[in-house]
């Protein structure tokens, strides 16, 4: 901050205050103090189970850093959150840039919150990391709901794997759910296999469609639309009423076609507009449902432990990956190997073998 700036900051005038005479000594040094303490890994934790949102950011942020003194805070403070989460419901957002689903989230927060929920926003959104501008959109467009005491957004973690993405921002929900919030809306976008990654992280799976011209199934990939619970077509005003319409009724024949889910829930194809704040609450008294039907029939708790035992395999997977490739003498047989393969002197399962018996 410049010297000038400074001088005429309310933090000065206050700082001079903290000076007078009859202030506690005692109290002035506990307060210099204070920001040293509240770093510590216990602090941040009780912040959190205490709801403080500062706190939460900056335990999200440990979380998400790659410093070495900063895995075993990291570990610690998710072990200690973990028995407070799990209370919420996590609702996955996906769609094609531009369909409107930051849009649609700001609308659908302050919904909830209306309610007097505790909502929280995550992005995944692996491209953000690689090419720095975010294909989420040009800006985040949640203006009102970042205003809301009772929302926290927070945007994608870098990475620059999906799978490092993925874990962060999984345990992120466990920090989010430990300080209360209850419902947790994760935004991502449908590139790359981020959807997968989200859809294995939530209850509900809520895809955002345009209508087009007349021929909407073409370019979905088919394993979106199957793990959609619900489909939403968004921007249903103004000209787009009457197309939105038909492209709803087109989504509802296609997902008839699809066999029944494990859940037993039937997908439902639904119209909003979510800069209008139209359909929302519909959507809302449809999702609400879902949450009913399958904790009642007990496909919730189900999937939630389907979900660990994948993120355990996952964790495994990408940890054996990373240690390999970092071997030292794995990198240098791999290049041999490589080159060997080049000159047509070995087989891709001979030099895999080769490199897998590397100690
Ligand atoms: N007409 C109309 N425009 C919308 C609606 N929802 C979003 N938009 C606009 O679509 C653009 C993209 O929205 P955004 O929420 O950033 O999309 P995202 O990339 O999916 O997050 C913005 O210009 C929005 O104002 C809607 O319901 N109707
Ligand atoms: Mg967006």
């Amino acid at each position: 901050m410049p010297e000038k700036k400074k001088n005429i900051s309310a933090l000065n005038e206050k700082e001079g205050v903290s000076q007078l005479e009859t202030l506690n000594p005692e109290a002035v040094k506990h307060l210099k103090n204070f920001k040293k303490k509240a770093q510590s890994v216990d602090e941040l934790i009780s912040g959190v189970l205490n709801k403080n949102q500062a706190s939460l950011s900056r335990a999200i942020t440990i979380i998400e850093s790659t410093a070495q003194r900063h895995q075993q805070q990291a570990k610690e403070i998710i072990e200690k959150c973990l028995p407070h989460a799990n209370q919420s419901i996590r609702i996955g957002i996906t769609g094609v840039p531009g369909v409107g689903k930051s849009t649609f989230i700001e609308s659908f927060g302050k919904l909830l919150i209306s309610e007097g929920k505790k909502v929280a926003v995550l992005t995944v959104d692996p491209s953000s990391s690689i090419s720095k501008g975010s294909i989420l959109g040009d800006k985040t467009r949640m203006e009102d709901l970042v205003k809301e005491p009772n929302a926290f957004i927070r945007p994608s973690a870098s990475g620059d794997t999906l799978g490092g993405v993925a874990r962060k921002t999984r345990e992120t929900i466990i920090l989010c759910e430990a300080a209360g919030f209850k419902v947790i809306l994760i935004e991502t976008v449908g590139v790359g296999q981020s959807e997968t990654a989200v859809h294995s992280m939530t209850d509900f799976f809520l895809l955002l469609k345009l209508s087009g011209a007349g021929d909407e199934l073409q370019g979905i990939k088919r394993g979106i639309m199957e793990m959609a619970d619900s489909i939403v077509i968004n921007k249903a005003d103004g000209d787009n009423l009457k197309a939105a319409k038909m492209a709803k009724n087109e989504f509802n024949r296609a997902l008839h076609l699809y066999p029944p889910k494990e859940s037993d829930w039937a997908p439902k194809t639904l119209l909003c507009s979510a800069i209008k704040n139209e359909g929302i609450s519909e959507i809302w008294e449809v999702i609400s449902t879902y949450f009913e039907t399958v904790k009642a029939n007990g496909y919730f708790q189900h999937k939630r432990k389907e979900q660990n035992k994948f993120w355990l395999m996952q964790t495994i997977e990408s940890r054996l990956k990373s240690e390999f490739y970092a071997n030292p003498l794995v990198k240098k047989e791999l290049e041999k190997q490589l080159k060997a393969l080049d000159e047509n002197k070995t087989t891709p399962f001979e030099a895999a073998e080769k490199l897998l018996a590397i100690e």
